[in-house]
C-alpha cells in the first residue's frame, strides 16, 4: 500500500497515525499538491493528499474514508467503534476537528496570496470557525480522559491532528492557554510514539 502525503497535512498525519497503531505497513510518497510537477490529480481527482493506493492501484481519499477503510483492515487497535451511537459520536469529533485543520489550511493558503489579494473578510471567517471549534471540543472533552469517554479512539486522533497543525502554522493561537483541557490532551497524545514519529518537521 502507498500513502501519497506531505509531512505537514494534518489530514495525512490522521492516516499516518491510524497506521501506526493499527501496525499497517505502507510507503509513504511524499507530493506536494502545489508543486510544479506534482502528481497528486493522477491519484486523486481533487488534487488533495492524503490518498491511499492500494497494492491492486485503486485508490482511496478522502482521509475519513481512508482511515475507515484502515480500521476494517485489521482488527488491531479498533479506532472506530461498531456500535451506532459511538461510532456516528468519534465521526462527528473527527468532522470538528478535521473542519478547524480545513479552516486553518484555508487562512494559511489565503495569506500565500500577494498582500494586495488577500480577503480580510475571508481570513476572519475561517478564523472564527477555527476559534468556536476549539471552544467547542474543549466543552466536549471536560474532564473526560478521552474525547468520547474512558476509550482513546479516531476521535482523539483528528484532534491532535488538529491541534498540531494549529501549532505549525498558527503559533499566534494561544490555544493551550485558552483551553487548558485541550493542551493536557495534547500533551498526553504527544507521548505516543504514533505522534512523535509524525511531528510535522519544524519550519
Ligand atoms: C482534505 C485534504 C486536504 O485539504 C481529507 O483528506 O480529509 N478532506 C480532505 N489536503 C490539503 C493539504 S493539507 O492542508 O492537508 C491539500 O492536499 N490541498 C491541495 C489543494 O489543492 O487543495
Amino acid at each position: 500500500m502507498k500513502l501519497i502525503m506531505s509531512l505537514t497535512s494534518p489530514f495525512a498525519r490522521k492516516v499516518r497515525i491510524v497506521m501506526a497503531e493499527k501496525r499497517i505497513e505502507y510507503e509513504p510518497v511524499v507530493d506536494i499538491p502545489w508543486d510544479a510537477g506534482t502528481h497528486v490529480p493522477d491519484f486523486n481527482p481533487l488534487g488533495k493528499v492524503p490518498v491511499l493506493v492500494l497494492d491492486d492501484g485503486h485508490t482511496l481519499f478522502d482521509s475519513r474514508v481512508i482511515v475507515e477503510y484502515l480500521d476494517t483492515i485489521t482488527p488491531v487497535s479498533r479506532l472506530i467503534p461498531e456500535e451506532n451511537r459511538p461510532r456516528i459520536a468519534v465521526r462527528r469529533w473527527e468532522a470538528l476537528a478535521d473542519g478547524v485543520a480545513d479552516a486553518a489550511s484555508a487562512i494559511f493558503l489565503e495569506r500565500k496570496r500577494p498582500e494586495s489579494q488577500q480577503s480580510r473578510e475571508w481570513i476572519a471567517r475561517q478564523e472564527q470557525k477555527v476559534q468556536r471549534g476549539l471552544e467547542v471540543m474543549a466543552d466536549e472533552l471536560g474532564d473526560k480522559n478521552w474525547c468520547t469517554g474512558e476509550f482513546f479512539n479516531l476521535s482523539d486522533i483528528a484532534v491532535g491532528c488538529a491541534l498540531g497543525y494549529l501549532d505549525l502554522r498558527f503559533p499566534e493561537i494561544e490555544w493551550r492557554k485558552a483551553h487548558p483541557v485541550l493542551a493536557r490532551l495534547a500533551d498526553k497524545l504527544s507521548q505516543r510514539p504514533p505522534f512523535k514519529d509524525t511531528l510535522p518537521p519544524a519550519l
